[in-house]
Order: structure tokens, then sequence, then C-alpha cells
């Protein structure tokens, strides 16, 4: 053969090949920037609330606690970035301010920062010592900076806006690289400013003029992804409690109620993921009082399915201590999370399985081996017009699995619809029935279900936006998880044991010493008519493990309490121990009144909004009568986007009538409601 039949055959050949290759699917719009995909793959990493608040044991500091509290004894933000970076967080975002305008950096904005701090004799500068850790260890730097400024004198006019913008511009500059920008939308109007202690209302859509501090992102850090203001390139999730729905589109558009945030819009016209965020205790700031609040492993190991395996991203925050430092609970609480993550989700099962379609676009490109070979890059896609397709995963053996992680081609839009899972067992096709229902698919889904032992695994998609295209598919036997029981008195006074897992045995004490294999077994509930400590663990005898520790602390209980206002039988609902039932407070008498058996030192109150989905009521100001004189008044700061139990404490006042009066409700709201009410005795 001569060189020119050669060349003949050659192109041939290749013509051949291109004949039968497709092209790409074309994309279905929205899609994502080069810089959301990239910011979508870091997929967890860290927020760290930390400044005055802290000092001051406030969520939202007034605008009028002295600088001169900010005093950590031992600061050591290598110790902040060595706990993110063991955890798995590919980054830390720092509340360089938040509401109360307390600058972490030496501003030249305001005298309300570091520089009149005792702190390293105002010489400190926090946002550099942090951002300098990070480029150390290799993580990436993100700001957080807050609109509102419940301490600037010019909050609410045209010159605070310029502030605003020199803050940003001096963050900007002095400390990069920046992989996330954060504005904050909370704005809860009243504050100090400047000595004024005052109402102040402004359009939050116009005030800040967010189209500026964009401009002013892209030129100094355009790879930065913006969270909140009016131009976003990603989304607040709709809650403070870490989790995307089940189903979970990145695409959005403007006008619906926040909430929504939290599935995303299958018609969204613009391409803004999801972010969740969520602190690893109830509140943001540190509290002493929280030690024992930090989340669980199980409820974290939930939390990270319910985010990452919902298609969005996981911001867990940690609210530094008084020291300077993270508290060893949360740092342990982090990576032994982040361990269990990683042995759950270790051994891809189907990367050796062989996998078929049943429809695949023309071309060895789009073939559903590009699902298992551990490339991101490529991915299988059906032909056009085809949006109902199967994968079917063959084992060598039966195989036990538990988990299944699909990813869909995103830089080419979002597409799945909806999908389900089934086994083939012995010859027989069965359905699967997963944790969640499964629908969108997005950058990632984790499927959970019971352990099956499959001879084959078939992923049936049954709708989408267009051709299908699934980039990876992955498979995992996810040991068992020793669940932390579940501790908390109801209204007739008895403790409740619920959780650990099936076939687990709970043991607990009740003198606040630590559980062990030694101590009393629970099998049912039992009386608890007193202030104290129970503590339960949950053992596992077929996988020798046990849960981590619950604790619960308890008060003297509700049946104590006579409830002297309002007149109610719905009275009851506030001592059940459950935060779903709750006592609305009458119309124009908003006030509980309690007479306690006898006179005692009380020194604080629990108070727990309604813990429904989107409930309204939520008391928003309160005073706290003791034989009627005041002994506290504010705000439950964040309770609108955070509903937790609040705490209140105070210097301790003996008494035997208690008032507690909502003075405003969240939203204007006029009735208050009241799910759990508690006293905190000396
Ligand atoms: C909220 C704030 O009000 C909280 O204090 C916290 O900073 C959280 C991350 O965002 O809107």
């Amino acid at each position: 053969m001569n060189f020119r039949t050669l060349l003949q055959l050659n192109v041939l050949c290749l013509a051949l090949i291109s004949c039968k290759e497709a092209p790409a699917p074309l994309p279905v719009l929205p899609i994502p920037t080069p810089e959301q995909v990239a910011w979508q793959k870091m997929e967890t990493y860290a927020f760290v609330h930390f400044g005055l608040n802290t000092f001051n044991d406030l969520e939202w500091g007034f605008g009028n606690t002295p600088a001169s509290t900010f005093n950590p004894t031992n600061l050591d933000c290598d110790q902040w970035v060595d706990v993110a970076k063991s955890a798995g967080l590919k980054g830390v975002i720092l509340t360089a301010k938040h509401h109360d305008g307390f600058c972490l950096w030496p501003t030249a904005t305001t005298e309300y920062s570091v520089k009149n701090a005792p702190w390293k004799d105002g010489k400190g500068d926090m946002v550099k010592e942090l951002s300098d850790a990070c480029k150390r260890a290799g993580l990436k730097f993100g700001i957080y900076l807050s609109p509102w400024d419940r301490n600037s004198a010019d909050y609410g006019t045209a010159e605070y806006v310029n502030v605003f913008h020199a803050q940003m511009k001096e963050l900007l500059t002095n400390y990069g690289p920046i992989f996330e920008y954060w504005f904050d939308g909370a704005n809860g109007g009243d504050g100090y400013y400047g000595g004024a202690n005052e109402m102040r209302s402004i359009d939050a859509n116009t005030y800040y003029d967010y189209e500026k501090a964009r401009d002013l992102i892209r030129e100094l850090h355009p790879t930065a992804m913006i969270f909140g203001g009016t131009v976003p390139d990603i989304r607040w999730i709709g809650n403070e409690s870490g989790w995307a729905g089940e189903t979970s589109w990145s695409t959005h558009k403007d006008g619906e109620h926040y909430s929504q945030n939290q599935y995303g819009m299958e018609d969204g016209n613009t391409w803004l993921p999801g972010e969740c965020d969520v602190s690893i205790r109830p509140g943001w700031f540190y509290h002493h009082r929280e030690d024992h609040q930090v989340r669980s492993l199980a409820n974290l190991t939930d939390l990270y399915y319910r985010s990452v395996g919902h298609n969005a991203n996981f911001l867990l925050n940690f609210p530094v201590a008084l020291n300077g430092k993270i508290h060893p609970t949360d740092s342990v609480r982090a990576v032994d999370w982040y361990h269990s993550i990683q042995n759950e989700l270790k051994t891809d099962l189907l990367a050796n399985a062989t996998v078929k379609a049943s429809n695949s676009r023309a071309g060895s490109i789009y073939a559903a081996t590009q699902t298992n070979d551990n490339n991101w890059d490529s991915y299988w896609a059906t032909a056009d017009g085809v949006t109902d397709a199967a994968l079917i995963y063959t084992f060598d053996a039966p195989t036990a699995i538990n988990r299944l992680m699909i990813q869909e081609y995103i830089p080419l839009g979002q597409r799945v619809k909806a999908f389900d899972v089934e086994v083939e067992v012995d010859g027989q096709w069965q359905s699967i029935q997963t944790m969640d229902t499964t629908s969108t698919v997005g950058y990632k889904r984790i499927v959970r279900f019971q352990t099956v032992e499959a001879d084959k695994i078939k992923i049936h998609f049954l709708d989408a936006k267009g051709p299908l295209c699934i980039n990876n598919v992955s498979g995992y036997l996810a040991p068992a998880l020793v669940v932390e029981p579940l501790i908390s008195r109801k209204g007739d006074d008895k403790i409740y044991i619920n959780g650990g897992d099936k076939g687990s045995t709970i043991y607990y004490t009740a003198d606040g010493s630590q559980p062990t294999l030694e101590s009393t077994v629970y099998t049912e509930p039992f009386l608890f008519k007193r202030k104290g400590v129970v503590k339960a663990m949950a053992y596992d005898a077929q996988f020798k493990k046990s849960s981590p520790i619950s604790t619960c602390l308890l008060d003297i209980p509700g049946s104590l309490y006579r409830v002297l206002k309002p007149q109610s039988d719905n009275v009851v609902k506030l001592f059940d121990g459950n935060g779903y039932t709750t006592l609305t407070l009458p119309h124009n008498q908003s006030e509980l009144v309690i007479a306690l058996p006898e006179s005692m030192l009380i020194s604080g109150f629990n108070y727990t909004p309604n813990q429904s989905r989107d409930a309204g009521g939520h008391i928003n100001t309160y005073q706290l009568f003791v034989d009627n004189r005041l002994v506290s008044s504010g705000e439950f700061s964040n309770i609108k986007h955070n509903p937790i139990q609040q705490t209140i404490r105070f210097a301790p006042t003996k008494g035997i009538e208690i008032k507690f009066k909502a003075t405003s409700q969240v939203n204007g709201v006029k009735q208050a409601s009241i799910a759990e009410f508690s006293l905190i005795t000396e």
C-alpha cells in the first residue's frame, strides 16, 4: 500500500468515526458559569462566627457593647484552620463584621474595631490572621460583611453606603484571594446607631447599591462567588438548619417566598445554586450554655446527605469560644463527622460493575461506561428526544449496597426531573424504598436505602428537561451508624428516650454521671419530677459500637407551675416537651403569667417558638417580670431565620409570680405563640 492509499484510508476511517458520533446535547438553559461549577465542587467549607457577640454572650449585638470587651486570651487561627482541614472543609468564611458593626480588622472607616480593643494592644488584625492561616494550610478564604450596621450613626443615610463600600474595598484589597463574599440579608431595624437608639428602615433592594458592590468584587476577585444581596451568584437555601429540599433545582427566579429557596425552581431563568448554612451548635456565636448542645454525629451526617447529597453546598459554622479557639467538643465532632462520611462512601462498588444503558447517543464518548470511569468530564448521554432511559449495573457477584451517588454533567444544565431505583435479586427486579423521594439530581444526588444484596442495580430516569447527561454514578455500602438517643421530658413528667438504632440498647443515668454498659437499661418512660441531668447512650451489640452520649439538663417541671393567665386548656402545651404544639396568646393580651409553688431564685427562662415549618407568631421582643419587677427585656435575635429555643439569663431574682410579656412578633404578626416555656431556677 502506497502512502497516498494509506492517507485515503485514514481519511475514510476518520469520516466513519465522526459520522457515528453525534454532536453533544444542546445545553438546557440556564447553565452555570465555570466559576459556579468550580465553587460547587468545593461541596463543604467552614463558617466562623467570632466578634464582640462572643464576649457578650449575644447573637445580635445592639451596636453598643464596648470595643474594649473584645479580648481573646489565646487566639489561634491556625487551630481553626487545622480543624477545618481535618474535617475535610475546603475553605473558611469569617464574620469580618456582624450586625453589631464591630470590625475584626483595623479599618479606617470606624473606631468600632479591633483597633480599640485590648487584644494585642489594639494592634491586632483578625482578618489577616485568618487569611494568612488559610494560605499556610492551602484552604480558601471568604468574607462575611454584614450590610446592617447597628453601631453606625450614619446607618440609613447615603453616607453609610459609602462606608460600607469602603469597608469592602479594604477587605477585598488586603486579604485576598477570596473565594466567597457573603452579604447577610438580616435587618431587624432597631439599633444603637451612634447613640440614637432607634428604629431605622431601609429598602434592602436599593439601599446598599449591590451592583456597585458586585463590580468591586468582580474587579478585584473575578472568581469569587457572591452570596446574598441583589446580584448573587449563589442562593441562601431558605433555612438555617443545613438542608436543601429532596427536589433541588439549581435554577431559580425572583419573586417567590424565601422558603422556596429550599427547592429551587424547575422553571427558573437563572443558575443560582443553593448553599446550606448551619451552625454546629444552636447559636451562631459561642455561648457556654450550649456546650452540651453540639450537633450529634448522626445529625451532621444526615445533614451532609440532605445538603451535598441534595445538590447544594454545605457551610458549617464554628462559634469560636472566648479564648479564641474552636471548642474541643466541636472540633472532635466535626472531624468524626468527616471520617464517618468518608467511611460511608469509601469503596465504589460500581467501579468494576458492567454497565449498560437502554439508550445512548451515537458515539463511544456518550457510552454508559462514562458513568463509572472516574472522570468527571466525561458523561453518558441519550439521543435527542430521549428523556426516559435506564442505566443497569451488573455486579460480578451478589453485592450488599445501601447508597447510590449520581451526578449530572451540569455544564450542560440541570435536566433530570424524576428517577427511581430498582435492584435485581435472585433474578427478580424489585423497586427500592429510598429514604428520600427521587426527583432531581443536579451536581450531586446521594440516595440512601436499606442494605440490599443485589445482582444488578438499575437507575431508571423517568423524565428530564432534555437528553440525559450523567457523568458519574457510584455505589457504596455504608456501615451502621449508632445514633445517640433523644431525651425529653413530657407533660406527664416522665423522661422519654427515643432513638438509637434498631437492635441497639439504650443505657442511661439520672445523676449526671456518664452512662456505661453497666448503667440502667432504658425500657420505658420513667418519672423525673425534679431538677437534674439525664444522660443516655445507645449500644449496638452486633457491631460492638456505642453512640455518642446525649445529655439533657432539666429544671423543675412545668407541672409545678400554676398558669394564671391566659385561662386556656392549651396551656398544657407549654410544658409537653413538644415544640410543635403551641399556645397562641389571646389578641391584645400577650402575657403568660405563672405562679410557682413557693418563692424561688430565678435566673433565666427558655422560650421555644413553634417548630413547624414556616410557622408564624414567633415573639420578637419581650419583657419578663418577677413579682411585677421588670428583670429582663430585649429581642430574641435572629429568631425569624433560626427559630430555636431562646435562652435568656439575668441576675438571680427571688420571686413567686412570673410574667412573660410578648411586646412584638416577627413580621408584625398580631398574636404571639409559645411552643415551650420554662424557668431557670438557681
Ligand atoms: C443570619 C444572621 O442574622 C445570623 O446572626 C448569622 O450570621 C447567620 C449566618 O445569618 O442571617
